[in-house]
């Protein structure tokens, strides 16, 4: 009954993403008469085992014979759930994007319609309250496990099964009792930001088509409404660093064992992260490989090679690539996954001097793609001893704040290595007079994380919401079409609407689908926030006149077609606007200045962002850390900003009682 191909499709598929549990429908007795349903059966059994191994408490596993009533209950839900709009339907059973209207027709024309909740609901219904606390992979949150699916592949095969039900109509109401409707929280989402964080981020990354869910854990599929965000800040980037003569290059993705580990120190912490190739086909390699985690030990030989005398100096070279870090704890899309994207740069110059203006430089452009393009916050600063990058000689950082967990995040870091690397990997020149010395490096980073900020902070309980400077699409244009209205003549003005945004530059496109309506079309693209709709209808059409809604505030402004791009340009410019200002607002709030330990304690557990005097010594941080240790992590220093409040004479550290040298920013991270 369960093909194990659409069963390992439609598990790793976004189906388990919407779902409070997957199903397993797998007759049993069947199963132990035929050695195909057999193998399938316990195959879908391992599956299960390996995937919620790690849960807490052990899920249970439903079997149900087939055919039996319950299992009919379940395959009634599993066909296009008839009370989900299209949008998670489409989510729900890929298939069903397949279908042409005509089938889409017919098929819901076989629907027997009742009121029992929808396949969705009444699983979510089955729910225990998700934990809260659970720190493993959201993903196997599951409450209780129904493993396996039906997929609805085809026409055929619903027909079939339809006759399999025996009274020529598929759908049935198998009688059990009608379960209390989850309230939902909008079109599409069924967690809210404020009531349940991870769940929430979860289902926006996926029903916004940003991350598609991978069947390796911490692996995710970037697709195209993410990874046009991440060429919009490239663009950007990559522009500035060119500006400041910085090179593209790109070196292998594999390191030697021993090139990686020639710098002790930098490696020694990191080293249970490194991937390793330890096979080709069924042999073993005779010298196991790594992946690279960062490049300073791929790259550095040959910066020692390249650089002999002034004239070589300074070498500014960067890579756009992935890197690999084997991540353990709780991966998150885009905030921690073992795979990522990122620019790492490499720079090597004769003197201190022009790498500590360097290492600034490249933090404001940071900074840069942080509040003028994600409309995000940052605070730019140092990082305590602890938290410096092992090998380097001081690492600066901008960092953001996520205030629905209290978390702050580092969002880029620009190090100064010193003379660190140039020592063992024997980078040296010559200067004029002819004298030898090391080089001076710099390595700096920002990675796709900066998409997983974005979403955190301006997401709402309907989805996305994409500040225009980095949405893929900036305005979608939808018609809004009535019985008697000139349906031709919106269509056109759509057209036309979008031909006139596109000439001046901005990313615009008409919804024209005629399979949906525009009220579907509006929440589709509120999860997908798009920053701007533009809605025309009957009235905007004998008005010369256009209906645009923000999606930062649901604002709704009658615009005359005459005046169109620059009152677009204009909404554009006042959203990102907002989405800073309000971001900042927010982020402000959770701001907490303490002197004192009980203060700060109570801080943390109010999630807030904590400024407080420190003496700057490396036990105390660890002291810190140490007595905050518990469920939710320990709390850190995320930086000591380069704005420094005034710190008046005699004050004290907040943890130590020791005099003060600066105030830092303290809190939980992610
Ligand atoms: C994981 C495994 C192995 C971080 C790792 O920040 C090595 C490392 O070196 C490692 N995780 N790091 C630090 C990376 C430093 C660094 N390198 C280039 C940057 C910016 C760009």
């Amino acid at each position: 009954m369960v093909e194990m191909s659409s069963f390992g499709c439609y598990f790793s598929g976004n189906n388990i993403e919407h779902l409070p549990v997957n199903c397993w429908l797998q007759g049993a007795e069947l199963a132990a008469d035929e050695g195909r349903n057999a193998a399938a059966l316990a195959a879908c059994r391992t599956l299960a085992e390996e995937l919620t191994e790690l849960q807490f408490p052990a899920p249970r596993i439903l079997a149900f014979k087939e055919g039996s009533s319950e299992s009919r209950y379940f395959v009634s839900r599993l066909i296009p759930a008839h009370k989900d709009p299209p949008y998670k339907q489409e989510a729900n059973f890929h298939s069903s994007k397949h279908l042409t209207t005509e089938q889409w027709t017919k098929l819901k024309s076989s629907f027997v319609h009742f009121d029992d909740p929808s396949f969705c609901e009444w699983i979510r219904n089955l729910k225990v309250v998700p934990p809260e606390k659970r720190r493993s992979c959201r993903r196997w949150d599951l409450n209780i496990d129904l493993l396996g699916v039906i997929e609805v592949d085809d026409m055929a095969g619903v027909e079939q099964r339809q006759n399999k039900s025996g009274g020529g109509k598929y759908f049935f109401c198998s009688g059990g009792k009608k379960k209390e409707v989850k309230k939902e929280t909008g079109l599409g989402l069924s967690f809210t930001k404020d009531e349940n964080f991870g769940e929430w981020y979860s289902e926006v990354v996926v029903n916004g088509e940003m991350i598609e869910y991978y069947d390796i854990s911490g692996c995710y599929i970037l697709r195209p409404w993410a990874i046009s965000i991440w060429e919009i800040m490239q663009t950007f980037f990559d522009a500035e660093i060119k500006k400041m003569k910085v090179k593209n290059c790109y070196f292998p993705l594999f390191v030697s064992p021993g090139v990686l580990q020639k710098e002790k120190d930098h490696i020694e912490g990191f080293a249970p992260e490194v991937a390793w190739v330890t096979k080709s086909g069924e042999s073993e390699l005779e010298v196991p490989i790594a992946i690279r985690p960062t490049s300073e030990t791929v790259m550095y030989p040959y910066y020692s090679k390249w650089i002999r005398g002034h004239r070589d100096l300074p070498l500014k070279l960067n890579q756009w690539c992935n890197v690999v870090r084997w991540e353990f704890s709780n991966p998150t899309p885009f905030i921690r996954s073992r795979e990522f994207l990122w620019q790492e740069g490499h720079t090597a110059f004769a003197t201190k001097e022009e790498a500590d203006t360097e290492v600034l430089q490249i933090l404001e452009l940071y900074r840069c793609i942080y509040e003028e393009f994600l409309a995000i916050p940052v605070t730019k600063g140092r990082k305590s001893e602890l938290e410096t990058f092992a090998g380097g000689l001081y690492t600066t950082s901008v960092e953001a704040f996520i205030p629905n967990t209290g978390r702050g995040i580092q969002g880029a870091t620009s190090h100064c290595l010193g003379q660190n690397f140039a020592k063992m990997f024997e980078i040296n020149f010559e200067n004029e007079k002819g004298e030898k010395g090391m080089v001076w490096q710099n390595s700096w980073a920002y990675s796709t994380r900066t998409i997983g900020v974005m979403v955190m902070v301006h997401g709402d309980d309907k989805g996305l919401v994409l500040p225009p400077k980095v949405a893929a699409l900036q305005l979608i244009v939808i018609p809004v079409p009535y019985k008697d209205a000139d349906t031709q003549g919106i269509f056109d003005a759509c057209v036309a609407t979008v031909a006139t945004l596109s000439d001046a530059g901005i990313r615009a496109e008409a919804d024209l689908r005629d399979n949906y309506s525009p009220g579907w079309k509006y929440s589709n693209w509120e999860m997908k926030g798009v920053p701007l709709r533009i809605e025309i209808g009957p009235r905007d059409l004998a008005n010369n006149q256009v209906r645009a809604v923000r999606r930062d505030n649901g604002a709704k402004t009658d615009i005359s077609r005459v005046f169109l791009v620059e009152q677009v340009k204009g909404m554009l410019d006042k959203i990102q606007q907002n989405l800073f200002d309000v971001a900042k607002q927010k982020r402000d709030a959770c701001v907490e200045v303490l002197k004192t330990w009980e203060e700060f304690v109570t801080a943390l557990g109010q999630k807030k962002l904590i400024l407080a005097p420190w003496c700057d010594e490396e036990d105390v941080e660890k002291d810190v850390k140490a007595r905050t240790k518990g469920d939710m992590g320990a709390a850190k220093s995320l930086c000591t900003p380069f704005e420094q409040p005034e710190l008046p004479e005699g004050t004290k550290c907040f943890a130590s009682g020791k005099p003060a040298k600066k105030w830092t920013y303290w809190g939980r991270s992610y």
